[in-house]
Order: structure tokens, then C-alpha cells, then sequence
């Protein structure tokens, strides 16, 4: 007996699938829509909701996928299988990873190679098994070498030499992502290519004390020390220097490198002259909570390492001459924001 169901969502959707075609699913949706589906990896993260934010713009030529831990765990092949299966992807934006701040990476090195590394193989492996026509996958600014570098760094110098020590374990799981994908490149001829973006904040980040990268982990922070009437402590000499890239205007940019088609390894960051120190974002955090005088460094804290300063040539010749960062003092003040309406609840019960 077949179980008929008919949903009409909306006007120009119209489905009919039978029980034992459920599998088919996005197919028949494929069929009828004629939209081609864009799978994206770790769609519930910081990155991921920033495509989210930005995919209004594409809904009628796209179908996405947001898919997350939660409903498939991609360090098991047979579940990432599965899921390749079950949605038939033409394009994957691979942004799943375990990521996390500079003392995250130090104090989790096994995870973060291993995790990575599984995860990456078993993304780029279903996304050449099942024809996927484009793979965009992401890497980070931190993997380039520490000391082979001449500053602003470029793509060509992804493997000159070793990355800093602090977050090498991380460096070498993602170096090997790069590899992946080129080798599928370079003997199937496969559309995969790599993403390079800088240090990135925004709505959605991970605020946790301990494992969150700089930004979002002084945010709250500082929420704390002025609740308690406490200090508030950053760690290191706050000398080092990065380069902050806005969620949403990453998201963005992956959205007009997929749409370009752009099949080369691009470094995604704000300019040169843009980069900023730990102690400035410190600062601009510590006003936004009008809490400046009690600003304190801790350095017999890390600081990493002092600088990754990256250019963008190429991004430059991707990018429209009249695209805007968001400025670092907007773009805190919308992540602080972001923090008070959505974060709150939740740390008060995890910080009693
Ligand atoms: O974002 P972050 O954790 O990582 O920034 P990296 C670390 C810098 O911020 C160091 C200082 O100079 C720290 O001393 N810092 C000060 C703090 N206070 C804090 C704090 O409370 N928490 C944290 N986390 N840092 C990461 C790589 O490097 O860059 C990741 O480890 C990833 O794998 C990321 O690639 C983009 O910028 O040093």
C-alpha cells in the first residue's frame, strides 16, 4: 500500500512523492524546481549562519542545505554517506570543523588533528564519489608557515614552511584539506578549491571562556568582570596583531567566489591596513560595556603568535572595487549585541 502525501508549500511548488521515494527526496524537489541544491557543512556555526543571512539573496536559484553536528556527525564515513545520499548535492560549502581559540589549540592538539582530519577526508571523498560540481572548502590564515613567510602573506605560500607551534596540529589537519582537494583537481579534474579567511567574528560566535577565539571570548569576558565588578583580564601583552573579518561580509564573499565560479585558493580578510592589535579590540569591547578603566593584561597568558598578516591581491580582483568591510568598532558593537539578546540566558545558568 503507498502512503500518498501532496504539500503545496508555496505556488510554484507542487509535490507528489510516494513513501519508498523519500531518499529521492531533494531529487524530486531537484525535478520540480529545477533549483540546484548547495549542501553547506557546519551550517548551525558562526560562518554557517552568515550564509543563512546572506542566502535570501540566492533562494530562487539555489536550494541550501544548512546541516550541522547534530544531524550528521562527519568523522563517521557511513553517516557523511549517508547524508550525501540523502541530499544528492550539486554544490558543498564545506565549513565543518573543530575549531577553536589559541588556547583551545594548544591544550586539544590530538582532537584538533584527528577531528580535522577526519572530517575534511570524508567531506572531499563523498563530494568526488557523488559528482558534487563544486566544493568550496575552507581553511584558516593561521595555517600559513609562521617564519617562511615575507609579510603581507599570499595563497602561494601555504606550504613553505612550519606553521606556528601554538596551533600546528589544526595547521597540518587543513594543509592536508588543500592537498585533498588539489589532487581530485589534478587527476579527475574535480571543481574543488579552498577558502583562506583571516580571523573572523560576528552573531553566532562561540563565547566560551576558555575555548573561543579572541573576540568573542573577551566579549563576554568583560559582560562578566562588570556584573562581578571584577577586572577584566586579557590575556597575553595584547600586543599581537590580526586581521577581523565580519561574518556576514565573508559570507558574502564565498557567495560571489561560488557564483564567479573562481576555481583557485583565496585569501579572505579585510586589508593589511586594517589589522588591528589585541589590546585595541580589548579597548573597543571595554567601551562598548563603558568599562575602560579596568582594563588589565595578563601576561603570563600566551600571546601566540605576534602576527599573520595576510594581503589580498587576488581577493581584490574577485571583489567589486566598491565592496565595504564592515568597520571593527560596527562590527563589535553588532556581536556584543548579538551577545546580549541571544548569549545571556545561557552563561548566567553555565557562570553561577
Ligand atoms: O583568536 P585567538 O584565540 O587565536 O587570539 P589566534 C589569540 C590572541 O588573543 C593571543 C589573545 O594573542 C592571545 O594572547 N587573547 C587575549 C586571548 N585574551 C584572550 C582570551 O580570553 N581568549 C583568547 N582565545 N585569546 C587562531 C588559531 O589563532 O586563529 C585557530 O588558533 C584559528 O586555529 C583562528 O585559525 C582563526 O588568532 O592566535
Amino acid at each position: 500500500m503507498y502512503a500518498k502525501m501532496i504539500i503545496v508549500p508555496t505556488p510554484q511548488l507542487f509535490i507528489i512523492f510516494e513513501k519508498k521515494n523519500i531518499k529521492n527526496f531533494h531529487n524530486n524537489i531537484h525535478m520540480i524546481t529545477n533549483k540546484k541544491i548547495i549542501l553547506v557543512t557546519g551550517g548551525s556555526g558562526l560562518v554557517g549562519n552568515g550564509i543563512k543571512y546572506v542566502s535570501d539573496l540566492y533562494n530562487e536559484k539555489y536550494e541550501f542545505v544548512f546541516t550541522s553536528s547534530k544531524q550528521c556527525d562527519l568523522t563517521i564515513m557511513k553517516d557523511t554517506v549517508e547524508m550525501f545520499k540523502k541530499y544528492n548535492p550539486n554544490y558543498v560549502i564545506h565549513l565543518a570543523a573543530c575549531v577553536g581559540g589559541l588556547f583551545k589549540n594548544m591544550n586539544n592538539k590530538v582532537e584538533m588533528l584527528e577531528k580535522n582530519l577526519m572530517i575534511n577526508y570524508n567531506v572531499v571523498k563523498c563530494a568526488h564519489d557523488y559528482k558534487v560540481e563544486k566544493l568550496i572548502a575552507c581553511l584558516s590564515t593561521c595555517i600559513f608557515p609562521d617564519k617562511e613567510v615575507t609579510y603581507p602573506i599570499d595563497e602561494s605560500m601555504l606550504h613553505n614552511g612550519a606553521p606556528h607551534f601554538s596551533n600546528d596540529a589544526y595547521a597540518y589537519a587543513k594543509r592536508m584539506l588543500e592537498i585533498h582537494c588539489r589532487c581530485y583537481k589534478e587527476k579527475y579534474g574535480d571543481n574543488f578549491t579552498c577558502i583562506i579567511p583571516t580571523n573572523i567574528y560576528g552573531p553566532n560566535d562561540n563565547f566560551d571562556l576558555e575555548n573561543g577565539h579572541v573576540l568573542p571570548a573577551l566579549i563576554h569576558k568583560c559582560f562578566l568582570a562588570k556584573q562581578k565588578d571584577d577586572d577584566f583580564i586579557i590575556r597575553g601583552t595584547g600586543k599581537p596583531l590580526r586581521q577581523f573579518i565580519f561574518s556576514y561580509d565573508l559570507a558574502k564573499i564565498i557567495m560571489i567566489i561560488f557564483e564567479k565560479n573562481i576555481n583557485e585558493n583565496v585569501i579572505i580578510s579585510v586589508p593589511e591596513e586594517h589589522e588591528i592589535s589585541i589590546g585595541d579590540i580589548g579597548k573597543i569591547i571595554a567601551d562598548n560595556f563603558d568599562y575602560g578603566d579596568r582594563v588589565v593584561f595578563d601576561s603570563t597568558y600566551s600571546d601566540g603568535q605576534y602576527k599573520k598578516t595576510v594581503g589580498i591581491e587576488k581577493l581584490k580582483k574577485i571583489l567589486d572595487e566598491n565592496f565595504q568591510f564592515t568597520n571593527i568598532k560596527d562590527g563589535i558593537k553588532i556581536s556584543i549585541d548579538w551577545f546580549l539578546c541571544n548569549y545571556t540566558p545561557v552563561i548566567m545558568k553555565k557562570d553561577e
